[in-house]
């Protein structure tokens, strides 16, 4: 029986300790690990990236630990359009607004995604070459 069936009627509180998900960002999130917060509000956080690929290097992550952007659902579109807004403030506030910057999202094997925590990177700081490796 799946789960969510066989929970039904139930609380549904999740433990301190999954608050966040299973990945390194969890644990980012719930203060396990430190990391160099610039930014957050009841939805979300950024932090810097711990193996920076320009001068400006920040991670815009949701505190729902949702997989990766194909794993989004249409329940998930106001936090989305929200995450996209932390990234342009975060670029202004990094200083990067007008000299122009790049966010990317990485999804599964192919897309070179490392952590399974949606996140945005937000690049700047530098001139960016296209196409992406
Ligand atoms: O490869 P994708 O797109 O999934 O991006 C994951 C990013 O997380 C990479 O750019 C990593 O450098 C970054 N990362 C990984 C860890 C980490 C981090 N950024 C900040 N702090 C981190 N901690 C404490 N631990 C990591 N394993």
């Amino acid at each position: 029986m799946a789960d969510e069936v066989r929970n039904a009627g139930e609380p549904q509180t999740r433990e301190p300790q999954t608050q966040g998900g299973g990945t390194v960002f969890g644990m980012i999130l719930r203060g396990e690990i430190p990391a160099d917060i610039v930014y957050e509000d009841d939805l979300s956080i950024a932090f810097r990236d711990i193996a920076p690929q320009a001068d400006v290097h920040v991670l815009v992550i949701p505190r729902e630990p949702i997989r990766s952007l194909s794993h989004a659902a249409a329940e998930h579109q106001a936090l989305l359009g929200h995450l996209l807004g932390v990234c342009a403030a975060v670029a202004a506030r990094e200083g990067i607004a007008e000299s122009g910057y790049r966010v990317v999202t990485n999804i599964g094997r192919d897309g070179g995604q490392s952590v399974d925590h949606l996140h945005f990177h937000v690049l700047g700081g530098r001139s960016m070459s296209w196409p992406p490796g």
